[in-house]
């Protein structure tokens, strides 16, 4: 695994290095939650656009807000919908992936301090093949849903 990321990461280095900040993978509408009074995890949520036509893989995210940040997907478990860690979230080739409530988010466990409405935070995110790229995310209110329904694909 570590062998292969580090391999996918020095081929891209030395094929384009000058197209490092010009990846194929869009962040369009990012956003998180405020914190519900002391909740010590929060969650991110974005479009992921990928322009490649090989599909690319979310691997990790990086935030300096919580202790540890994961990805996270929700399943039925039983009767219950339950928020489950995944290893990865697929972007397909030339397609969308999009991270909303009740389906893959990014998760922030154990909060320095609540998320507060109207703030924002800088977000890294690694990606298998188009390496990272960091996005500022806007704190939006508790509840908050997506600005635009996806119109799917
Ligand atoms: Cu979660």
């Amino acid at each position: 695994m570590f062998a292969r990321l580090i391999t996918a990461a020095l081929v891209t280095f030395l094929a384009l290095p000058a197209l490092a900040q010009q990846g194929p993978i869009t962040v369009e509408g990012a956003f998180a939650r405020a914190s519900a009074g002391n909740a010590k995890n929060g969650a991110a949520f974005m479009i992921l656009t990928n322009t490649s036509p090989q599909a690319d893989r979310l691997l990790a995210a990086k935030a300096g807000i919580s202790r540890t940040v994961e990805l996270h997907n929700v399943v039925k478990k039983g009767e219950v919908m339950a928020m489950t860690p995944v290893e990865a979230i697929p972007v397909p080739a030339q397609g969308k992936t999009e991270l909303k409530p009740g389906s893959y988010h990014v998760m922030f466990m154990d909060l320095a301090d609540p998320l507060k409405e109207g703030s924002s935070f800088p977000l890294t995110l690694q990606f298998e093949k188009a390496g990272t790229v960091t996005i500022q995310v806007p704190v939006h209110g508790v509840g908050a849903m997506p600005a635009a329904p996806s119109k799917g694909h």
